[in-house]
């Protein structure tokens, strides 16, 4: 049937983290991370799986580069983990660790594939948990030096940074619940004053690697949007689902793009408010080139006579969702998600920096996987990214994830993101059906 295109020269990649691949923990000099620790803890993550070996990647990646070849991506986001540049966080970088990355964004250019780095992916080097960890201002410090470090070590051969992966996620499952390394459970002032020096680190580090890359280079950040969608396509739940986005959104994204917290956000928290200055929220909102969005589910709106002008609608039991329980399927949420925020916020250059689910679908008696779960989702969503560009959303590129089957935090081996499938005992990598799905719309730039 025929087929609808994207815009010419859309970027097409894959994602991954770095500690979600690339195993090799004690190689080279690398210092510990929280999320060594965390795993290292029993009891906290299925089956006691760690990341210890993972996809092996920091050894295989020219193997994984090659699987890129042949699903034709032009781009690759990966992220560069902080205890492998500073082991202890903070004071003299180590070599071996900053060398990797260059030999692995050499390797990627060679084969035309274009580096997206994102320089925070959850791996606080442990040696800085101990000192309060996101807790305590120095934090956000530190991480701006070793932003501003590992840019101006990439510059020239990366042009797009992102700062931080999803800071809505690691400060609200890291340190608010305790389903995420470090584990902390904390509450009220203390969990907002953590947030608010993460988005500080953020801001610093926007400015750090400003200062030590060329005025070309490209700043932004990854996050995970709470993708307000309206119940339905009416004027007033559009309008209702606007509001929504940036209130639901308004400690991290809207802080972010507005260097303010919100009237309704700060009258919300009363007393638990983080403590902040003016200085700060201009540092939080220092100018960013492009947003890239995480984007999995959605969360539905209407319209409401309350002082919000909306109210969210829970997802019904009967709802349908993917393997992971939290993936509602919500294609919409990929048309909504970018079209309203780049609206709200003037944002005018956004990225899907994630979007992709879990499924079961395992090799048959032939060796294949036949994940059919995951390319009806993605042609589903894909198919709603396209309607969304058509009718405006400004965005300019989509990364699937992930390129393989990794280690998916507390979830260990138990959710498979990859379109690669990976034999853990092995280390085979062996391309699902979903591999073959993406290479066509990648190869057509249509859906
Ligand atoms: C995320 C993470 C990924 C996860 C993926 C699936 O940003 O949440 O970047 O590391 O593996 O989202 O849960």
């Amino acid at each position: 049937t025929a087929k609808r295109a994207f815009p010419i020269g859309f970027v097409w990649g894959t994602a991954t983290a770095a500690y979600q691949v690339e195993g090799a923990v004690k190689v080279d000099g690398r210092g510990e991370s929280i999320w060594d620790v965390y795993a290292h803890t029993p009891g906290r993550i299925v089956h006691g799986d760690t990341a210890d070996v993972a996809d092996d990647s920091y050894h295989r990646y020219p193997e994984d580069i090659a699987l890129m070849r042949g699903l034709g991506v032009g781009a690759y986001r990966f992220s560069v983990a902080w205890p492998r540049i500073f082991p202890d966080g903070t004071g003299r970088p180590n070599a071996k660790g900053v060398d990797y990355y260059k030999r692995l964004v050499d390797a990627l250019r060679t084969a035309g594939i274009e580096p997206y780095c994102t320089l925070y992916h959850w791996d606080l080097p442990e040696a800085l948990q101990r000192k309060g960890g996101w807790q305590n201002r120095d934090t956000a410090k530190a991480f701006a030096d070793y932003a501003g470090y590992m840019a101006g070590q990439l510059d020239g051969r990366v042009q797009h940074f992102m700062t931080m992966n999803e800071i809505s996620t690691f400060i609200g499952n890291g340190y608010g619940s305790a389903s995420m390394a470090p584990g902390l459970g904390l509450k009220g002032q203390a969990l907002e004053q953590a947030r608010h020096y993460a988005l500080l680190g953020h801001g610093l580090a926007v400015q750090a690697i400003r200062a030590a890359t060329h005025a070309k280079t490209r700043v932004g950040s990854a996050e995970g949007i709470n993708a307000a969608m309206p119940a339905f396509d009416e004027p007033e739940h559009v309008a209702a689902a606007r509001k929504a986005a940036v209130e639901e959104n308004a400690g991290y994204l809207t802080a972010m793009h507005t260097g303010r917290y919100t009237d309704l956000y700060l009258k919300t928290l009363g007393a638990d408010a983080p403590k902040f200055t003016t200085e700060e929220m201009r540092i939080i909102g220092s100018k960013t080139d492009f947003q890239g969005l995480n984007i999995y589910t959605g969360d539905y709106y209407i319209a409401a006579d309350n002082e919000r002008g909306y109210e969210a609608v829970p997802f019904p039991s009967s709802y349908p969702n993917m393997q992971s329980s939290w993936i509602q399927f919500a294609p919409g949420a990929i048309y909504w998600g970018p079209k309203l925020m780049a609206e709200a916020l003037g944002i005018s250059d956004i990225y899907i920096t994630e979007n992709g689910t879990s499924s079961t679908a395992a090799p048959d008696t032939q060796g294949r996987v036949l994940d059919t779960d995951r390319v009806m989702f993605l042609q589903q969503y894909l198919g709603e990214l396209q309607r969304g560009i058509a009718d405006g959303a400004p965005v300019r590129g989509y990364f699937l994830w992930s390129l393989l089957d990794n280690f998916e935090w507390s979830r260990g081996y138990s959710e498979r993101f990859g379109i690669t499938w990976v034999d853990f005992a092995t280390q085979k990598r062996t391309p699902k059906l979903s591999s073959r799905f993406y290479h066509d719309v990648i190869a057509g730039n249509a859906i």
